[in-house]
């Protein structure tokens, strides 16, 4: 590959670059060119360059025109917005609206982007009044997987703070679906998708009662809950089937980071749990706060659930409805075989599975090894029925029956991706670094000398990561070269610009023996949680959409869009049906009238079939704004409720009279008083 120089050639290029030795002070303190840009050595010196920076830079610099050989999409953070950058350049390519009104995309302000956005809203109820939702703190992007590898068709995210999750589709980058979950108001443990993407994973987070009811916090341990959903994507529909879906029902453990088993263990889920002491305050009543209460005990509970066994019950109608929706009840999954516990070293946070399926590693925050489950010594465990139980009478295998290693890594390990060559990497919260160590058996195979369950190396970040990312790291077939450190903190890494910091995103190269820091990326539009990197040539995205009068929601040809030919105004009593199609640089039609009041549907085709020329609509004081990209057709629907006369234009500079590209929207009065006004 172009950009997979090895480090032997970029040696040759430095040589050639006259750099030699090093610079000297000296020389690093003439920070002027001289005209000599051509001339690599004169740059290196005035750019204060050390040999390690230059090699850096040469792996990482993509020329301009040229490609990046990787996407990494992530997790904006609380923007609730999916990010897509090039690897290695770091290059920010798209941002992907999901939860959150996104102007470039016209996204909630009108058309299909409203429509998305108002499906995953709290509907009313016998609990109060129906809640719009308009931001998300995304969390977990997750690709599609076919045999447990990244397809590059879907894209999965969810919303921390409102349990909620959606659909993304990678022909065209755009959100199609946000499903609110019906019984629980939070997740974290989402969205993690099983190896076919048969089934997508959402798991609670801070315990409540199911359905979201109010239930006194002193009835916590008898009427408080956890659980995790299970939604069944179709991907003929490409939308979550929401008949098709349930969920189990946990004790009120928080649930945490929730994975598919692969290979040998598909068809098993394993999630995590902290505060299984059920502790729930006060602490204005003297009680201590959840950070001590919570983490009470020495252990948590890894939740290990058999799927298939779930599916079976929820099939079986072996299920209570919460809400309307499917909760296949506790007793149900202990007397059914579904749902087993093991102890985890307390407060744990990441749970990751091997890419051949054999292990599952857990760190606990405040235990500075990963321990290690082998998936046979479970199922071995579960056959012995060797069980102590909880509370709820979930059996709980011990420790030592289902942990194959424990690997000490350092301070605070939070979440495990791996590599091609039968190594692992642990990001360090608390140490600030990245720790590789060894797999069992495939380590050891592979590399002489290296023994298996042993930490080989750890590389310093900048600062506190959170999770990290492989090039397929989570899949059944990883790639390694390239590891980012999603980083929480940034605190000296660059230029202040005021109390709220950007996060650090660094590119690390693990193709080598040593785990090498090849760039900062700041990001100051959120905290990336999570991202997946998928090679750039598996996504087969649209350049345009195929036809025009495409609906981007039912990915055809809508038979409502505006068709040209076809344009005008109809009028039927106060109901105003607008047809308009765009093309550069005017809209048809160009003025469009109504009476105060008018109830108006606007229907918009861009008939454009040249790739980029995206135009967009606004509309002054109504508060719309669409992006309609070649051959997509949206529909907009308000009253005219404000009379006046209002400009709407194009929102893209589309062409050398963009300017022109504008009409007028004249809202008649009702009455001659507000005429005056
Ligand atoms: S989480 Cu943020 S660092 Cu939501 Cu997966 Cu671990
Ligand atoms: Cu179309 Cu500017």
């Amino acid at each position: 590959m172009k950009h997979a120089l090895k480090t032997g050639a970029l040696l040759g290029l430095i040589a050639v670059a006259g750099l030699g030795t090093g610079c000297s002070k000296q020389s690093a303190k003439q920070a002027t060119f001289h005209g000599e840009t051509t001339k690599a050595s004169v740059v290196i010196a005035a750019r204060h360059l050390k040999p390690d920076d230059v090699i850096r830079a040469l792996q990482t610099f993509v020329p301009p025109g040229e490609h990046d050989p990787y996407l990494m999409f992530a997790s904006g953070g609380q923007n609730g917005q999916v990010l897509v950058y090039g690897i290695p350049s770091m290059r920010l390519l798209d941002e992907i609206p999901v939860f959150t009104p996104d102007s470039m995309a016209g996204w909630g302000f009108g058309g299909s982007g409203n429509e998305v956005l108002r499906g995953g809203d709290i509907p009313a109820s016998k609990l109060g009044p129906a809640k719009e939702l308009n931001w998300g703190d995304l969390h977990h992007c997750n690709l599609s997987e076919s045999n447990g590898v990244y397809d590059g068709q879907w894209l999965f995210a969810n919303d921390k703070a409102n349990g909620r999750i959606a659909v993304v589709d990678l022909r065209d980058f755009a959100t199609k679906q946000i499903v609110k979950n019906p019984i629980f108001y939070n997740d974290h443990g989402a969205v993690f998708v099983t190896p076919n993407t048969t089934w997508l994973i959402e798991a609670s987070q801070y315990s409540a009662p199911l359905g979201g009811a109010y239930q006194d916090i002193t009835n916590y341990e008898a009427t408080y809950r956890g659980e995790i959903t299970f939604w069944r994507f179709d991907r003929q529909t490409g939308r979550i089937d929401t008949n098709q879906s349930f969920a189990i029902e946990l004790p009120p453990y928080w649930q945490d980071l929730a994975i598919s088993g692969k290979l040998v263990s598909h068809d098993w889920i394993f999630c995590n749990s902290f505060n299984v002491a059920r502790y729930h305050g006060d602490d204005l009543d003297g009680q201590p706060s959840f950070e001590a209460g919570a983490t009470s005990r020495d252990t948590d509970y890894l939740h290990i659930i058999h799927l298939s066994q779930a599916v079976k019950d929820f099939q079986a109608g072996k299920f209570e409805r919460v809400n309307g929706f499917p909760v296949i009840p506790l007793k149900t999954e202990i007397a059914d075989h579904i749902l087993y516990f093991t102890p985890e070293t307390k407060s744990p946070h990441g749970v990751d599975v091997s890419p051949d399926g054999h292990y599952i590693v857990v760190s606990g925050k405040l235990d500075p090894h990963v321990t290690v489950y082998n998936f046979d010594k479970i199922q071995k465990a579960i056959a012995a029925g060797k069980f102590e139980h909880d509370p709820y009478g979930v059996p709980v295998m011990p420790m030592e029956d289902t942990v194959e290693a424990r690997v000490e890594v350092g301070l605070g390990p939070l979440h495990t991706q791996f590599d091609n060559k039968g190594f692992a990497y642990t990001t360090l919260f608390l140490d600030s670094a990245i720790a590789k160590w060894s797999l069992g058996g495939s380590a050891e195979t592979l590399h002489p000398g290296v023994k298996s369950w042993t930490l080989i190396q750890k590389l310093p970040v900048q600062y506190n990561p959170g999770h990290l990312a492989v090039i397929g790291g989570d899949t059944t077939h990883p790639t390694g070269q390239y590891l980012l450190s999603l980083n929480k903190w940034s605190i000296d890494r660059f230029d202040n610009v005021g109390p709220l910091y950007p996060e650090n995103l660094q590119l690390v190269d693990i193709s080598g023996k040593e785990m090498r820091l090849l760039s900062d990326t700041p990001l100051g539009m959120g905290e990336t949680h999570y991202a997946q990197i998928i090679a750039a040539d598996k996504v087969h995205p649209w350049q345009a959409y195929p036809e025009v009068g495409w609906n981007p929601l039912t990915q055809s040809v809508d038979t409502n869009a505006a068709m040209p030919g076809q344009e005008g105004i109809i009028r039927n009593a106060n109901h105003v049906t607008v047809n308009m199609t765009i093309v550069r640089s005017h809209y048809t039609p160009e003025l469009v009238q109504v009476n105060q009041g008018d109830d108006v549907t606007w229907h918009i085709t861009n008939i454009e079939r040249t790739p980029n020329a995206t135009h967009g609509l606004a509309i002054s004081a109504y508060n719309i704004n669409l992006t309609i990209n070649p051959g997509q057709a949206e529909t907009v629907h308000f009253v005219a409720d404000r009379a006046g006369v209002f400009s709407f234009y194009c929102t893209k500079f589309c062409s050398a009279l963009h300017l022109e590209m504008a009409g007028y929207l004249i809202v008649k009065p009702a009455t001659t008083q507000t005429a005056q006004r």
